[in-house]
């Protein structure tokens, strides 16, 4: 019996196990998946072969959606008595939250505030003031003095690997 292939040539585990009567049965055969087809008469047979899927590789992790809202910081208010009038506000747009621990904030004279324990949840913000405070959920205090010049500054924000995530220039 010479075996007629519909649509590909030949392959030689899917010629071997026709040749063997597997009629009907589902050959895999290294990346081609094929179903023999019931032999339309004594001398053909037709073997529709079908290109299984490759497994699709696991996604790379989309990087955290955080950002800076201008429109709830401050940069202006902190005085020499007290800095935490000056804020930057971090708002989060991703689905997920996200740990904050390791990040952290620099200003264009690269003033460093490393972030402590704390997760961002889906849509929060988070106020980052400058000087002294008690840390909360919606509120964190740098220790240190005023860093944001009230004429223009920029905040950068790196996640606990270094990885610039965003900034804002004003
Ligand atoms: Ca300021």
């Amino acid at each position: 019996m010479e075996p007629i292939l519909a649509s590909q040539p030949p392959r030689p585990a899917a010629a071997v196990l026709l040749a063997a009567g597997l009629a009907g049965s589902l050959i895999l055969a290294c990346e081609v998946a094929a179903t023999v087809a019931t032999a339309a008469s004594a001398d053909r047979a037709y073997i529709p072969l079908v290109e299984r899927p490759l497994p699709t590789p696991t996604p790379t992790p989309l990087p955290p959606d955080v950002r800076v809202d201008p429109a709830c910081s401050d940069f202006q208010h902190g005085t020499r008595e007290d800095p935490s009038g000056e804020y930057v506000c971090l708002r989060s747009y991703d689905q997920r939250s996200i740990s904050l621990a390791g990040w952290r904030l620099e200003d264009a004279a690269h003033h460093r505030y490393v972030f402590p324990l704390f997760v961002l949840a889906p849509g929060e913000k988070v106020k980052v003031h400058s000087g002294q405070g008690q840390n909360t959920q919606t509120d964190l205090y740098t220790g240190s003095n005023l860093i944001w010049n009230n004429d223009g500054d920029t905040v950068f924000l790196y996640d606990a690997l270094g990885r610039l995530i965003t900034s804002y220039s004003y």
